[in-house]
């Protein structure tokens, strides 16, 4: 008999949604930690900041002006990556020497107007406006016959190389589809064909039923650490019901959506008494204008913090050379997460 157990033993997990293998080693978890755990030293921020170029009223690259917006804002950015009018064609010169050229177009997505906001300390209703104009964006680019795929996400924090503090975040739509969705999208039709049910609906099932790696949920979502984790507090949301985009979630999943997104986020912040840092984003099906019924509609989440306010996990020497790898495992990270209040930190004292 093996006497292998992966709460002691270095082992490999599986990513089934990459098909990708990731290094675990709980033993190291163990040794001791001398550092000290610091909470960041923000100051509380301006409800308005007239510096700032998301803020209504203001002016942002190339003389734009943001108009006088309460609640949510969309907008075309000034320095967009892609490009709805780049000419067709490419490089094709053997094996070797292959491009193709992209089109698209990328737009900026203020959450609020209230400068000071971040999305666990919305409310949920506002949060759901963000969720509508999500909706509106997939749609609205989806259509577009040269957009196949759209990328809804939002980068927080400074660390995570964010810009500003104002709550914000971005929609990329591009001609093809970018590498992370297209693994995701091969590995969950090779599922889909074989069983017959979405990857993650069968994931979500198990994981209902072991416990272990859940964090929130409502009736609609569900919130977990996933079994093959990267970071150390990597989160995932995944809808109950096997919907393909967002445009397919009926009204109570919208809220739903915007309710488990603060109450994640909640847990977030919770965890060292700061703003969590993290990039997070829906992956959905791509808009090729195909049927994708192996497309279940999930969102990320990947947090960089490990100990502290201040210290980050780095992914570097043997995770760029080798294989990602983690020390505490995603049982005790979602244990920790489970174990913090539901009520966000500055509200609590505030009480
Ligand atoms: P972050 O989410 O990483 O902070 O990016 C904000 C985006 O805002 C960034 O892509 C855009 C940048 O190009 N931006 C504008 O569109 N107009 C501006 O005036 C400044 C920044
Ligand atoms: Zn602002």
């Amino acid at each position: 008999m093996s006497n292998f157990n992966s709460k002691d033993h270095p082992h490999t997990r599986l990513n089934p949604l990459t098909n990708e293998w990731i290094l675990v080693s709980p033993h190291r978890s163990k040794r001791p930690w001398q550092g000290q755990v610091e909470k960041a030293l923000v100051g509380e921020r301006p409800k308005y900041d007239p510096s700032c170029y998301l803020c209504a009223g203001n002016e942002r690259a190339g003389g734009h002006k943001n108009p006088d917006y309460k609640g949510t804002f969309v907008f075309t950015n000034d320095f967009s990556a892609l490009l709805s009018d780049t000419p067709d064609g490419g490089v094709d010169e053997g094996d070797l020497f292959q491009a193709k050229s992209e089109s698209g177009i990328c737009k900026v997505i203020c959450f609020s107007e209230d400068h000071s906001q971040t999305i666990p300390e919305m409310d949920v209703k506002d949060i759901r406006k963000v969720v509508d104009v999500w909706c509106e964006q997939y749609e609205e680019l989806g259509r577009k016959d040269f957009v196949n795929y759209v990328q809804i996400f939002e980068n927080k924090g400074v660390i995570m190389g964010c810009s500003n503090p104002h709550p914000h975040g971005q929609v990329w739509s591009s001609s093809s589809v970018p590498v992370e969705p297209a693994k995701e999208s091969v590995a969950q039709k090779a599922y889909f064909e074989k069983h017959g049910r979405t990857l993650l609906g069968d994931y979500l099932q198990a994981e209902l039923e072991k416990e272990e790696r859940l964090l929130v949920q409502n009736d609609y979502f569900l919130a977990l650490i996933p079994y093959w984790a990267v970071w150390p507090f990597e989160g995932m949301i995944i809808s109950k019901r096997p919907v393909q985009n967002i445009l397919q979630l009926n009204e109570n999943e919208r809220d739903g959506l915007a309710d488990i997104y603060k109450k994640l986020t909640v847990k977030y912040d919770n965890l060292f008494e700061t703003s969590f840092a993290y990039s997070a984003g829906l992956h959905q099906a791509p808009t090729d204008g195909k049927h994708h019924p192996e497309w279940h509609l999930h969102m990320h989440f990947y947090p960089p913090l490990l100990r502290s306010a201040t210290v980050k996990k780095f992914m570097v020497g043997y995770e760029m050379l080798a294989t990602p790898q983690r020390d505490i495992t995603a049982e005790q990270a979602a244990q920790r997460l489970r174990d913090l209040s539901d009520v966000h930190y500055k509200a609590q004292i505030n009480k």
